[in-house]
């Protein structure tokens, strides 16, 4: 028995806003794990403090299973992303835990090594395509061997994924939520000219992917996938919003577009159905918003099942406490497909060292114990919490529409 001794909720703000849960043993024996959840961070808080914490006081740190099922069956309101999240950095810390009495990084207790890097795709965005373009050189030139490719939209005057930072996108960008306008002719007409140029620029033997951001109905989305099927895209991502599952479907029908979609999920019966029918090519359900370590091997292994590949979701608000764990994930299990990596600015690395490292497009796991990242607390607590939201979309109309 390795008894829990005491658990803490740390709030840092080091030019963004990230949530770490620590929990220390009697033996001390320390583990973190992530729980931010974007624009939303204070309820995850609020759930861990006043209705996780007091729950583990005492348990045994070895047991994550019962710890899971204790949090997900025991809370009775199961699901939704404020509760997985919370359930979550309660795994990580658990995990990294073990690792550390072990002696081992984390993916020799996930069955060791399937490969000898964890191939990532960064995000080449720009204003228009030119821009974009050259950004997709420079990522080439930095190495990567999969890139995400996003753009501008003539007669709009911001879109999903464009930044003003190059280096270190960020969309929690504003004190209130900023707005965006939305037109799907617009874009429908403009996102193949973008991969045309890419593919006559720079060939086939980079990978290219797109995010639609859940913008589209299921046949918009039939119609994209189709246009852009001889540029021979590596995924094309949240075509639709996934509320209804069956929406797949109809798009399957009509393109071999590869299909990725899941980062907002937060368990495997949001992509049940998506799974078992083989509605998708990447599941992209992330470790600190589904469950942590525990849930995400069951869905990759459901996933596995039916030549499902996993595609995790892996942007700037996943702290580099989601990275080291993702990372060890995606080392070990056979159907890894591709890991997104959105790189941290220095001032966040240096508030969690860690031992994942980049090179020539692949991410290393380290072999520390454990999942190989910390947190330096005397730093954090110069961050203060800074409310900051995610935008909000609109179509040209004024209608509300999804972001
Ligand atoms: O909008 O993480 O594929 N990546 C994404 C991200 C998400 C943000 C939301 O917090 O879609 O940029
Ligand atoms: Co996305």
């Amino acid at each position: 028995m390795l008894k829990i001794k005491e658990a803490k909720v740390i709030v840092t703000c080091p030019g963004r806003n990230f949530v770490t849960l620590k929990i220390l043993t009697e033996d001390g024996v320390y583990g973190i794990g992530d729980a931010t959840l974007n624009g939303r961070e204070l309820a995850v808080v609020s759930y861990l403090s006043e209705h996780v914490i007091p729950c583990l006081i005492g348990r045994d740190a070895h047991q994550i299973e019962d710890t899971w099922q204790y949090f997900y069956r025991g809370a009775y309101w199961r699901k939704g992303p404020v509760t997985m999240s919370a359930i979550a950095a309660v795994d990580m810390a658990l995990w990294d835990i073990k690792a550390k009495v072990a002696n081992l990084p984390l993916y020799q207790l996930l069955g060791g090594k399937s490969r000898n890097g964890v191939m990532v795709y960064g995000h080449a965005n720009g204003r228009d395509i030119s821009e974009t373009q050259e950004q997709v050189a420079k990522y080439i030139d930095m190495g990567y061997l999969a890139i995400r490719a996003q753009t501008g939209i003539p007669g709009l005057d911001s879109t999903y994924g464009v930044s003003n930072d190059k280096m270190f996108y960020e969309p929690a960008d504003a004190d209130l939520p900023s707005e965006n306008t939305w037109s799907t002719e617009k874009y429908l007409d403009h996102i193949p000219q973008l991969f045309e140029r890419l593919r006559i620029s720079f060939g086939f033997d980079v990978h290219l992917l797109h995010d639609v951001h859940h913008r589209l109905t299921p046949i918009e989305a039939a119609r994209l996938g189709k246009a852009l099927e001889e540029f021979r895209l590596f995924w094309l991502e949240d075509t639709v919003p996934a509320e209804n599952q069956e929406s797949f479907r109809l798009i399957r029908q009509h393109t071999v577009t590869p299909l990725a979609v899941g980062e907002i999920f937060n368990t495997i019966w949001d992509a049940k159905d998506l799974i078992q029918e083989q509605l998708i090519d990447y599941i992209r359900t992330t470790v600190m918003h589904a469950g942590g370590l525990t849930h995400l091997r069951r869905i990759a292994d459901f996933a596995a099942l039916y030549n499902v590949r996993t595609g995790c979701h892996g942007p700037t608000d996943a702290s580099p406490v989601s990275f080291g764990t993702l990372v060890h994930f995606d080392t070990a299990i056979p159907n890894f497909g591709i890991q997104e990596y959105m790189r941290h600015t220095p001032e966040i690395d240096e508030v969690f060292p860690h031992n994942y490292t980049f090179s020539e497009g692949y991410l290393q796991p380290g072999e520390t114990p454990g999942h190989g990242v910390d947190i330096n607390e005397t730093l954090a607590e110069k961050f203060p919490y800074q409310r900051s939201y995610l935008p909000i979309n609109r179509l040209q109309d004024g209608t509300m529409f999804n972001w």
